[in-house]
């Protein structure tokens, strides 16, 4: 094993590419587009000190005109997002599964970028929308370039790719007045899904905690879709990928996560920068599900349903590898917005399946990066380029930066040697699956895919009481955001087949009745979707009475690395206190930082000076993972002058996190809105270290969650 610092300087085939590319400013002159030197870019041309510039200004021009044309158009679903460098390195071969390079050589380290994002808000908007997130992976295999554009649940919104633009339509700010922005809580939105039950899944997902993560580095990542795994015989397997975070799956509260996008908009951004600058690369385990194709038709959904998960409990996932991010990109434009993720980048080894969702995305990803990137030729860009050899008859348009030899753009040809050959299977070229289809040309939907509630309902069946009270709080806040009446008496009539007493708790936030039947909407002409009724299961199964793995209470709590942890200090405060904690949190890998009444330095009682990280007045308790207060008279004198520190420790204790005070830090506490400080499992006074890391590695104490509820904070 090389050791992590080892893994920051291992140069990989992409990023020597990469290098050519790059262009380094420093100590050099600065130049026109032409490289003339210039001596003056400050000024314009003119007839004159005070007289009119002139048409001949050649700098002028070049200027401005670069700069009005250095946007692109954003993305337009899943603008927002941040992404990084690392590799993919396998364990063990799978080669009785796929004969892909990248699942059976073992001593290859794949060059990977990946880019999370949200997905309905624009490129500026806040990182802590409730949305999904999107978990984009572009591996430089050596037989092509692999995408794999999952998100970090395991199911989507809808069944059929046409539906896509009418259910990211709803999603978006309202046509006529662009509100809200980077937020589902509004009626077109649930307009739509109201009239669409098959979305009910994924909505429901979104209404828990993980459409609020406390990092990139803590969700979770799926392919969604079933794929194919083909072997060297040609043997097929269905496959679902999962990407395993080594951190576990954690969260934010939703009052966490409306404070922190006022306070940090670019908290996920920093929090995925920060880390992999400090040298704590994050880390996801590869898994599979692996299903016979005779077994296709075992389960009682269907595997072609993009809304449908195959329960890990029915499924093992096996791990086959991980993924480790180590390097930030240089450049925000040139990398991670200008890559380009394509479904249908795939290698042999790897195949589709015919999941209409994911049939209609083999189509999408590549045209809309024309209207994007502005030409077909978007694979030439540093970024996107593969470091497989790319050789082929495809010619010319906006921005052909290669300059391709000889006479002949066309195959067969005799008069350029028959180049570029074509290879045989056994040489790598790539085979479709050859799957046998025997049916009617027919535009419609499975019967199959027509059960929108069983899995819902699992869902939320699996979840823990806290996560099931975020997910009633969530509805609540979102349908509450609604202004028409029938929209929301809709949603609570598909809120209670999922689950009653979900549907009942809503309506009462609401001041509403789960209705027991409802109106069809007034023009039936909408289509088929829109009777919902119709659309009522029979019986709801259940293939499973809970799905623990679906819940984020069982996931990992067994480390500190890397969460913040807020230090609040005056001068004065006690070093020998201070020392024991900060070493014993650093030791675990976690990130102590001190908060000060003003900026600078505080002089501890020892003493020595020690800069200071924020000042109160720049920061908030929702941007840590935990809080401690060292004793110290004066310190604790400074802090008390101060309402925002009670402010600080209030909101700490609302938001369920750990606190460690010791000597007069007691005191501070007793003058905060904690009421049991003796009592909470993950508040520790004048203890050992010990029992407070392990607090903070269990992410919260939601026992503590119904006083906390009260804190006016
Ligand atoms: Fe998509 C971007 C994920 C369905 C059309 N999608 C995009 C990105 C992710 C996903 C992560 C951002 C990639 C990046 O970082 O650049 N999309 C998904 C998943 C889906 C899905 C997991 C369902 C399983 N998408 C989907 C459908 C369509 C699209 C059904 C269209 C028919 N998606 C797009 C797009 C985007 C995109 C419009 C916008 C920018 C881009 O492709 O490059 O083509």
């Amino acid at each position: 094993m090389k050791s992590e610092d080892t893994h920051k300087t291992v140069s990989t085939r992409k990023d020597e590419q990469l290098k050519k590319h790059r262009v380094d400013y420093s100590n050099q002159p600065l130049t026109t587009k032409q490289g003339l030197k210039i001596n003056d870019t400050n000024n314009s041309l003119k007839s004159g000190p005070r007289g009119a510039t002139l048409l001949e200004d050649f700098l002028l021009r070049e200027k401005i005109h670069n700069f009005d044309h250095e946007r692109i158009p954003e993305r337009i679903v899943h603008a927002r997002g941040s992404g990084a460098h690392g590799y993919f390195e396998l364990y063990d071969s799978i080669e009785a599964y796929s004969k892909a390079g990248i699942f059976t050589d073992t001593s290859r380290k794949t060059p990977v970028f990946a880019r999370f994002s949200t997905v309905a808000g624009s490129k500026g908007s806040t990182d802590l929308a409730r949305d999904v997130r999107g978990f984009a992976v572009k591996f430089y295999t050596e037989e092509g370039t692999w995408d794999l554009v999952g998100n970090n649940m395991p199911i989507f919104f809808i069944q059929d790719a046409m539906k896509f633009p009418d259910l990211i339509h709803s999603v978006k700010p309202e046509p006529n007045n662009e509100i809200p922005q980077a937020a589902s809580a509004h009626d077109t939105f649930y307009d739509f899904v109201s009239l669409t039950p098959e979305t009910l899944h994924n909505q429901i997902w979104v209404m828990s905690d993980r459409a609020i993560p406390r990092s990139l580095r803590m969700m979770e990542g799926f392919g969604i879709h079933t794929f194919r795994l083909i072997n060297a015989e040609g043997k097929a397997h269905f496959v679902k990928f999962h990407w395993k975070p080594k951190l576990g799956v954690h969260s934010v509260t939703w009052d966490e996560a409306v404070k922190i996008s006022g306070a940090d908009s670019d908290f996920h951004r920093r929090d995925l920068w920060e880390a992999i600058e400090a040298g704590h690369y994050p880390e996801w385990e590869l898994g599979l599900q692996i299903v016979a194709e005779e077994d296709e038709h075992k389960f009682d959904f269907d595997l072609l349903d993009p809304t449908k998960l195959i329960p890990e409990e029915m499924v093992a996932v096996t791990i086959i590898g991980k993924m480790v991010l180590n390097r930030n990109p240089e450049n925000f434009f040139a990398e991670t917005e200008q890559v380009a993720f394509l479904p249908g980048n795939i290698v042999p080894g790897i195949d589709f399946t015919n999941d209409p969702l994911l049939q209609g995305r083999l189509f999408s990803y590549r045209d809309t990066q024309l209207s994007r990137l502005g030409t077909h030729n978007f694979h030439q860009i540093p970024i996107n380029k593969p470091i497989a050899e790319v050789r082929n008859n495809q010619r010319d348009g906006h921005m052909q930066t290669e300059i391709p030899k000889g006479r002949t753009a066309y195959f067969p040809n005799s008069i350029g040697g028959g180049c570029p050959y074509l290879s045989t299977v056994a040489e790598g070229g790539f085979d479709s699956y050859q799957e046998r289809i025997d049916a009617k040309k027919i535009r419609t939907r499975s019967e199959s895919f027509n059960d929108h509630f069983s899995q819902p309902a699992l869902f939320y069946r699996s979840l823990s009481d806290w996560e099931k009270e975020h997910v009633i709080s969530a509805y609540s806040f979102e349908l509450g955001k609604c202004e028409i009446e029938h929209i929301k008496e809709r949603m609570l009539y598909l809120i209670d087949q999922i689950d009653s007493s979900l549907a009942e708790k809503v309506a009462k936030n609401l001041g509403m009745e789960v209705p027991s039947s409802i109106e069809k909407p007034i023009n039936q002409a909408i289509g088929a979707d829109a009777d919902v009724e119709a659309q009522q299961p029979t019986e709801k199964k259940i293939y499973l009475d809970e799905s623990p793995k679906l819940s984020q209470a069982h996931t990992t709590f067994d480390s500190i690395a890397t969460r913040q942890i807020a230090v609040l200090v005056g001068n004065g405060f006690r070093m020998s206190e201070f020392k024991i904690a900060k070493d014993a949190l650093e030791k675990e890998g976690a990130v102590v930082k001190l908060i000060a009444p003003h900026g600078g330095t505080v002089t501890c009682d020892e003493g020595m000076e020690h800069q200071v990280d924020a000042a109160i007045m720049t920061t908030e308790s929702v941007l840590f993972d935990a809080l401690y207060i060292p004793g110290g008279k004066p310190s604790i004198e400074a802090l008390r002058a101060q309402a925002k520190f009670t402010k600080f420790v209030n909101e700490s204790y609302k938001h369920c996190k750990a606190i460690s005070v010791s000597g007069e830090a007691e005191d501070f506490l007793k003058h905060t809105a904690i009421i049991d400080i003796r009592e909470d499992e993950a508040i520790f006074v004048n203890e050992n270290p010990i029992g407070f890391i392990k607090a903070i590695a269990q992410h919260r104490n939601w026992k503590r969650r119904e006083k906390a509820e009260n804190i006016p904070a």
